[in-house]
């Protein structure tokens, strides 16, 4: 529980309601957000509703007031769980990981900022300068990757594009020694994607002069473009990246908006590009030659058994093409940035044999679920993304800790939730799930449709009580025949179109851009496509498609996360105008029922904050009871355990399990490690006494 803070703010942790009900809940959140209070917790996880105003809350001053205390010492603030997720991490030498969930817009990107500025600011007390430059480096390399991944939508002006979990290293004394990113599925889309870096090359100063600029359709945005641009630029330059590598990078970007000038259209049988001029201009940006860049444009060699040929595309191929480049040549370029900034900030020249394990906090911010009014492929695999996510939460937040208390012995009544684990076969199963179903469509290079691909999911998932569509509820008119399917996501209902399904699975760029790519006389560039190099018959080899690679990185970082100690930040969007002001029940209601944070309340208001195992408990307390130190001579090591916490008067507060002591309130354990510290310091006293021959 958090202390130093009046009831008129509500209840500070849900824990302490009177009654567990959608309705109190709401209603204490409620008044939490109208007092300035947006941050709760429910035990250890903090409930944030984003305030969509600036707080006075992140200083130096209320870093000062964090740091090393316990969770339930002050009102709940992220800095409290990002302390308590580095002190489990120092004291118990664990990795740790934060998870940040929450829908789009609810504050995630800015929670995680957060989290990092403070531990940034509360490592590397002896100022050395090698750990100064990581953290610098570290801070630095979000600009730089928000810049290029974030992009506005609809539901937040600065929304990500593409899930990030970074790793930061730690020494043996607890300084930040290195990191690492993982970056999950950027968004291809150009459209509106890294518009105001776009806006900033100044490449003609009317930004409706490039189409890619122009479909994004949100020329005005709150971001100051020239102040970003600098910032972007700067970190960069901090960072690492070389004067040769940031040209390059913006080599690229005008690149990509001079492809979406180009028009194709045809004579007679030959297609050819209407404004050839802007392939000069190409050229000479890819570090290529014109006539390759043409070619590259127009044609698609092909090897048909021994021959080889040049194929000419349509102009319909020819614009589809130059799209899949201009996306793939983001995408790369983006997963070169990440690369780029990973050998930056990898950890360097630590031994552990000299220095120990080096571990690790990993700061979880991805892609909160999506409901758009057009959902496509995208949406698709962000909202299975939270359905790993929530799965993992339940996995580890409700199930494991019923089914402890079970083996265990300790009384306890069940408490339901919902599982989703069918929802996440729905779309991974190996055989029937949508990605398989998918991907077998896929197969069939330019034979299978997205409606066929459709028919197919019908097909199969029928009788799924989470999918359906027009064919199989006929009178459900807010389906549309042969384009719609919905699922029923643990967050609510979402209908998907399948139109650009396929296309986006499929890895669509033509071998001839890669070579082309590849050889571009920019080392730079060419870098980013090694697979250029190979020859046209040796790429027979199918790529993986995005479903997979996107299910195969879930996959293991659901199993990264599982393997550390997680501490979870649950976040709410009060409105979806972005006021300061509004609470809107509704809205709140609905992620509060999603984000399963009765089930939470539930759960966590039943159990044990803490537990431990017999042997382990007395290890590190038994010099605090008569009975124990220096060894007991009772029949168990339960039985001693006993009589510590009834010495102490803790009984009311315990209960016994089989192989476990479980301590219902955190404040029982401070106290226990009070009285250890004290009583450690008085034995060192004694031990000093006795070899100075004094006693
Ligand atoms: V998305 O899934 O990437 O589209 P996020 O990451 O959940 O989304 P973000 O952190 O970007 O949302 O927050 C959206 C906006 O809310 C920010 O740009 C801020 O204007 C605002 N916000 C969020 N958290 C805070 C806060 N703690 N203090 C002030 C905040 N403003
Ligand atoms: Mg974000």
């Amino acid at each position: 529980m958090a202390e130093h803070e009046s009831l008129e703010f509500g209840k500070a942790d849900f824990v302490l309601l009177d009654n567990v009900s959608l309705e109190e809940f709401l209603a204490n959140l409620k008044l939490r957000f109208e007092k300035g209070r947006i941050y709760s917790y429910i035990g250890e996880v903090v409930v944030s509703v984003n305030p969509y105003r600036a707080m006075n809350i992140y200083g130096r001053d209320t870093v000062e007031q964090y740091k090393g205390r316990e969770l339930y010492e002050r009102p709940p603030h992220l800095f409290a769980i990002a302390d308590a997720a580095y002190k489990a991490m120092k004291r118990r030498n664990k990795d740790t990981c934060i998870v940040i969930s929450g829908e789009s817009g609810a504050g995630k990107t800015e929670a995680s900022k957060y989290i990092m500025q403070y531990i940034a600011a509360i490592t590397n007390p002896s100022q050395r300068a090698e750990v100064e430059r990581v953290k610098n480096m570290l801070l630095k390399s979000n600009c730089v990757l928000e810049a290029f991944g974030n992009a506005k939508t609809n539901r937040n002006d600065n929304s990500s594009r593409f899930g990030k979990y970074m790793d930061i290293n730690f020494d043996f004394k607890g300084d930040p020694i290195g990191g690492h990113i993982n970056n999950y599925l950027l968004e291809k889309l150009v459209k509106g994607a890294p518009e105001s870096l776009l806006r900033s090359l100044h490449i003609q100063k009317d930004p409706t002069a490039y189409n890619y600029i122009k479909v994004g359709g949100m020329i005005k945005s709150s971001i100051n473009d020239n102040a970003e641009f600098k910032a972007v630029a700067d970190a960069m330059k901090v960072i690492g990246f070389t004067t040769e590598e940031v040209h390059t990078v913006y080599r690229i970007l005008a690149t990509i908006l001079h492809l979406g000038n180009l028009k194709f259209g045809s004579d007679g049988d030959v297609t050819l590009i209407e404004n050839s001029k802007l392939v000069a201009v190409l050229g000479e940006l890819l570090s290529t030659k014109e006539e390759n860049v043409e070619k590259a444009l127009l044609y698609r060699t092909v090897a048909t058994g021994r021959d080889v040929i040049d194929k000419q595309h349509t102009d319909k191929e020819a614009s589809y093409g130059r799209d899949a480049l201009a996306k793939a040549i983001y995408e790369r370029l983006f997963c070169w940035i990440v690369g780029r900034i990973n050998d930056i900030i990898e950890v360097k020249n630590y031994d552990a044999r000299v220095h120990g394990k080096n571990t690790v906090i990993g700061v979880l911010d991805i892609y909160g679920f999506e409901i758009f009014q057009n959902n496509s492929f995208e949406q698709f695999c962000i909202n299975y993304c939270n359905e790993k996510l929530q799965q993992l939460f339940i996995q580890l937040v409700l199930k494991q800790e019923q089914e402890e208390y079970q083996r265990e012995g300790i009384p306890w009544k069940h408490i339901d939730y919902f599982n989703n684990q069918i929802i996440v076969d729905l779309v991974e199963q190996q055989h029937k799930g949508i990605f398989s179903v998918l991907d077998e469509a896929c197969m069939n290079v330019g034979k299978v449709t997205d409606e066929m691909f459709l028919q197919a999911l019908n097909g199969k998932l029928a009788k799924h009580a989470h999918y359906t569509s027009r064919k199989l509820s006929p009178t459900d008119k807010s389906l549309e025949f042969d384009r719609d399917f919905r699922i029923r996501h643990y967050a609510g209902d979402v209908v998907y179109s399948v139109v650009g399904f396929i296309d986006k699975n499929k890895d669509t760029l033509f071998q001839d851009f890669k070579r082309l790519l590849y050889n571009s006389s920019n080392p730079v560039l060419k870098a980013m496509w090694p697979e250029g190099k190979l020859s046209i018959t040796e790429v027979t080899k199918r790529p993986l498609t995005a479903a997979t690679l996107f299910k195969n990185s879930m996959i293991s970082l659901v199993e990264n996360l599982a393997s550390k100690e997680p501490y979870y930040v649950r976040c709410i969007k009060p409105n979806d105008v972005k006021s300061p002001l509004l609470f809107e029940y509704e809205r709140c209601k609905h992620q509060v029922e999603y984000l399963g944070l009765l089930e939470n309340l539930r759960v966590r208001r039943a159990g044990f904050a803490n537990r431990q195992t017999y042997p382990r408990f007395l290890q590190r307390y038994k010099m605090i009871s008569e009975f124990t130190w220096p060894n007991h001579d009772l029949p168990s090591d339960r039985e001693a355990v006993k009589r510590l916490l009834q010495g102490c008067g803790f009984e009311h507060d315990v209960a016994y399990g089989k192989t476990k002591v479980f301590i219902r309130t955190p404040r029982t354990i401070f106290s226990l490690e009070e009285q250890r510290a004290e009583m450690v310091q008085r034995i060192v006293l004694f031990l000093q006494k006795v070899w100075r021959g004094t006693i």
